[in-house]
Parts: structure tokens; C-alpha cells; sequence
């Protein structure tokens, strides 16, 4: 799996997630995470994967399709969804946080519980995925912080139960913005460090639907605040609106994977550094367009400043080189079609 990621080019400069493989810290293109719910009622693909040996195989086939890591968990977030006991998230998870560390997948495990996180890292998970980031366990820092596993900290206003109710904002982007902030700011008093911290906007947690939109056209604001970002658009509510039927009726969940992996493209070219998807085979698909795309620009970029070309250049081998990058990636198979 590192190769595959390394071998894309270049890391990007920024904060290093010094608990994951070296590949996933700084890779040359947006991360890929598969979603793996150990869950009866997730809203997207509730009760599907419900068997521990169901859910590692799920994630076994997410791994296949090209999935850089996995994503376990065991409470649904659905909006109205009652807590799980946590004795009972516990046994929905570590079995399968297990297994698939033992099959060499990189593992995150999706749970707002300090308990979980810490017994899920112990048996192997390298990612803490909060979807409260932090505010619903004040002992989740801590561990974060004890443990030195990386860290989602997404935007987040209150339990699924209430969270629809707190989708007031002034400006949701300026607020979603501040607001994490102030979760860097806490988990940076517990010990935490910066470099463990990735955030993400929350998508569809406290934003019932037009206020999802802002986020994801000014993710690139988000990426400048320093710290890796996360989106998580996959079959939220959202797209199901966008991609409504004549009669207005949503899409379903299943039907608004076409749409996810659109926004994974522009999530990817606004500098994500990972997408979380239930679906893995066409978002991994689209984050090499994307990565494939920037360096075409890039490229551009670099011949538009390297000035005039001189008669030397055009008959020598470097020139030639570029010629026949450009010729075998671009224009040339585009003529041939
Ligand atoms: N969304 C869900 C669950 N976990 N984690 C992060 N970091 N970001 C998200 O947007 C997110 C998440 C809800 O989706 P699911 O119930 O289909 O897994």
C-alpha cells in the first residue's frame, strides 16, 4: 500500500500524522478511507455489515478496490440515532479493528468514546476518528494524547439526537472554522500535538442542507489553516437532495455514490488530504484525476515561468524527454481517439 500512494510523486509540505504509515502523512495525492460500519442502522448501509466477519470482509474488498485505510465503526450517527451502550460498542468493534490490522490495513476507528479509542489503538488502529472532536468525552484528549494516535477532530454541535436542531450559523464557514479552532486549542492544552490533528468539517452533523455547500467551495480556506482535512460527503443527506428525482423525492443512500465521488474529485483537487467513502472504487478514481490534473498544471505552470526556449533546448534530450511525457499523457491521445 505505501508504494501505491508513494509512488504517485512527491509528498505535499505540511503537518506530518506522525502515527501513520510514512506513506499517509504527507502522500502525493488524496487519501482514499473506506468506511466500515459495524452497525444495524447507519443510515447509508445499515445492518450490512453487521457480523464481525462480514464487516472484516467488507473491509477486505474496500482494501482490494484501492482503499489507503479503513474506517471502523460501531454507534451509528444517523440523524436521531440513540446511543449504543458502550460495552456493546466495544464488541462491535475491537474484533474487527483486530482482524483487519492483522490483514495489514491501516485502521482508524470511528467512535467519540476515550474508552474505544484507547482499546481500539491497543489492538492496533493508528487513527482516532471523532466525529465530535472531542466535546462528547472529556477524556478523549488524553488519550489521543497518551497515545500519540492520530486524530479527527470534526466539526460537531451535539449528539444525533439533538444535532439537526443546531444548524444555526452567521456564516457557516467563518463559525465551522472557529469552532475548530477551539478544538485544536483544547487538544492542545491535553498534550495533543498539532502534527496528530486532522480536521474535518462535518458535513451533514448540524447542517441539515444548504450550509453543506459553503464548506465544500471553501475547503481550500480550511487546507490553509494548516492542519490536514478530512471530507466526509458520502451518501449524506445532501446529495440525496441534489440528485432528487422529478418528483422531488431524494436519492437514496446507494444512489448518491455517483455524486460522492464527484465531490471526492474537487474535494482532492482543493487539497484534501483524505475523502471517507462507503464506496472506494470510483473515489479512488477520481483522487488520481485529481492528482494526475495538478500535475499537469503544475507542469504547465513551470514551463510558463522557465521563459523563452532556446534553440538548444528544442533539438535536446531533456526537450525531447518532455515531448514525449507530454505526447504519451496529453494531447497526442487525445488527437488519436
Ligand atoms: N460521517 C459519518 C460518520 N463518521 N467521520 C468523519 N470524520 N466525517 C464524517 O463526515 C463522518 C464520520 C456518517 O456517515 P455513516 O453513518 O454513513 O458512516
Amino acid at each position: 500500500m505505501d508504494e501505491r500512494v508513494s509512488a504517485q510523486g512527491a509528498g505535499r509540505d505540511g503537518p506530518r500524522l506522525a502515527a501513520l504509515p510514512v506513506a499517509l502523512r504527507a502522500p502525493a495525492r488524496t487519501l482514499v478511507m473506506g468506511v466500515v460500519n459495524v452497525t444495524p442502522d447507519s443510515f447509508s448501509d445499515g445492518g450490512r455489515w453487521f457480523d464481525a466477519a462480514d464487516a472484516v470482509e467488507r473491509g477486505l474488498s474496500l482494501l482490494a478496490e484501492g482503499a489507503d485505510l479503513l474506517d471502523v465503526g460501531g454507534e451509528s450517527t444517523r440523524p436521531g440515532a440513540a446511543r449504543v451502550p458502550v460495552e456493546e460498542e466495544l464488541a462491535r468493534v475491537l474484533p474487527v479493528v483486530e482482524q483487519l490490522v492483522a490483514h495489514g490495513a491501516v485502521v482508524s476507528v470511528d467512535t467519540t468514546r476515550a474508552v474505544v479509542a484507547a482499546q481500539a489503538v491497543d489492538r492496533g488502529a493508528v487513527l482516532v476518528n471523532d466525529v465530535s472532536g472531542g466535546m462528547a468525552d472529556p477524556d478523549m484528549a488524553s488519550v489521543v494524547a497518551r497515545t500519540g494516535a492520530a486524530y479527527v477532530a470534526m466539526h460537531w454541535r451535539g449528539h444525533a439526537d439533538v444535532m439537526d436542531a443546531n444548524d444555526a450559523y452567521d456564516d457557516v464557514v467563518a463559525d465551522v472554522r472557529r469552532e475548530l479552532a477551539q478544538r485544536v486549542a483544547v487538544l492542545r492544552d491535553a498534550g495533543v500535538r498539532d502534527e496528530q490533528v486532522v480536521l474535518d468539517p462535518g458535513l451533514g452533523f448540524a447542517k441539515t442542507g444548504e450550509s453543506n455547500w459553503p464548506l465544500l467551495a471553501h475547503l481550500p480556506e480550511l487546507v490553509a489553516d494548516g492542519h490536514p482535512v478530512l471530507v466526509g460527503a458520502s451518501r449524506k443527506r445532501f446529495l440525496g437532495h441534489l440528485m432528487a428525482g422529478p418528483d422531488g423525492t431524494p436519492a437514496a443512500p446507494a444512489a448518491r455514490d455517483d455524486a460522492t465521488a464527484a465531490v471526492t474529485a474537487l474535494a482532492a483537487a482543493a487539497g484534501a488530504w483524505a475523502v471517507r467513502v462507503h464506496e472506494v472504487r470510483a473515489s479512488v478514481a477520481a483522487v488520481r484525476v485529481a492528482a494526475r490534473w495538478r500535475d499537469a498544471q503544475q507542469d504547465a505552470a513551470g514551463r510558463a515561468t522557465a521563459g523563452p526556449t532556446t534553440p538548444e533546448q528544442t533539438t535536446g534530450p531533456t526537450t525531447q524527454d518532455a515531448t514525449t511525457r507530454h505526447a504519451t499523457t496529453g494531447a497526442a491521445r487525445e488527437g488519436a481517439r
